[in-house]
């Protein structure tokens, strides 16, 4: 029986679905872009300044967060990375990116898709926080040390899997590298990458060597200096100012 959304979805199938993506440089947004640069996919980017709550008010005009990634589509809005990705990757079934329901690596996918943001990425950002954002006298080094040394111990899921695979799952490159990779980057811009296991390090030399990488990165980059917005990321940039600042 063919219902009127059987046709829907197909016709959407093949119908360039219109999407607007709002994102701070390097960001968790970078997710996002990356996958719409793999993706060949046109969209309108938002770049705006970092931290968005405090130096870009209209962003709680489409997320009450106040946080990066949104990408808005015709379906609705989304307000994090990885499912951004998810949802991208099934506009374009043929492209290869997501790994079909029924597939045997589909749990391994979704997997890696929440694994990237919630156990590989938060503590990053806790590291982050408290070592570098809050003012002086309410950082905590005790609790970024902890945090930093959480995020090489979560690590053992990823070192396992890439003594026998080249990407994580499925035998190709899936929106799961994409969001583990992204992760990985953040370690390079907290400066705590020199400890990443060779393996890691070896893998994210080949997701950033990518096309689509690079595209994203240069889309980023105009985007930036078409605004006067520093095309660093924001973490490198903290760094640095309190590096100097503590002589
Ligand atoms: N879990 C969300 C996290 C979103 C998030 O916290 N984004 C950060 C940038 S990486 C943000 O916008 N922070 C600005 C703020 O908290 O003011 C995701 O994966 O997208």
């Amino acid at each position: 029986m063919y219902t009127k959304e059987f046709f829907i979805d197909r016709i959407r199938l093949f119908w360039e679905v219109s999407v607007k993506l709002w994102h701070c440089f390097d960001a968790r947004s970078f997710r996002a872009l990356w996958a719409l640069e793999e993706l060949g996919m046109t969209y309108e980017l938002e770049l705006l300044d970092f931290p968005p709550r405090a130096r870009e008010k209209r962003i709680f005009t489409v997320n009450p967060l106040g946080t990066v990634p949104v990408l808005e589509t015709d379906q609705g809005s989304m307000t994090e990375s990885s499912a951004i990705c998810e949802w991208l990757a099934e506009q374009q079934p043929q492209s290869g990116l997501g790994v079909a329901v029924g597939h045997p690596d589909r749990p391994a996918y979704l997997n890696w898709l929440h694994h990237a943001d919630t156990t590989l990425t938060f503590p990053q950002t806790i590291y982050l926080r408290y070592s570098y954002l809050e003012e002086a006298g309410r950082r905590q080094p005790q609790v970024a040390d902890d945090y930093r040394r959480w995020f090489f111990g979560r690590l053992k899921l990823l070192v396992s899997t890439l003594e026998s695979q080249q990407f994580l799952c499925a035998n190709r490159f899936t929106m799961a590298d994409i969001c583990v990779a992204y992760a990985l980057s953040l370690a390079e811009d907290l400066g705590i990458d020199a400890d990443l296991p060779p393996l890691v390090k070896d893998y994210l030399a080949r997701m950033t060597g990518r096309k689509g990488w690079h595209r994203a990165k240069t889309v980023q980059v105009d985007a930036a200096k078409a605004l006067g917005i520093e095309p660093i990321a924001p973490a490198r940039l903290i760094r640095a100012a309190i590096e100097k600042s503590a002589g």
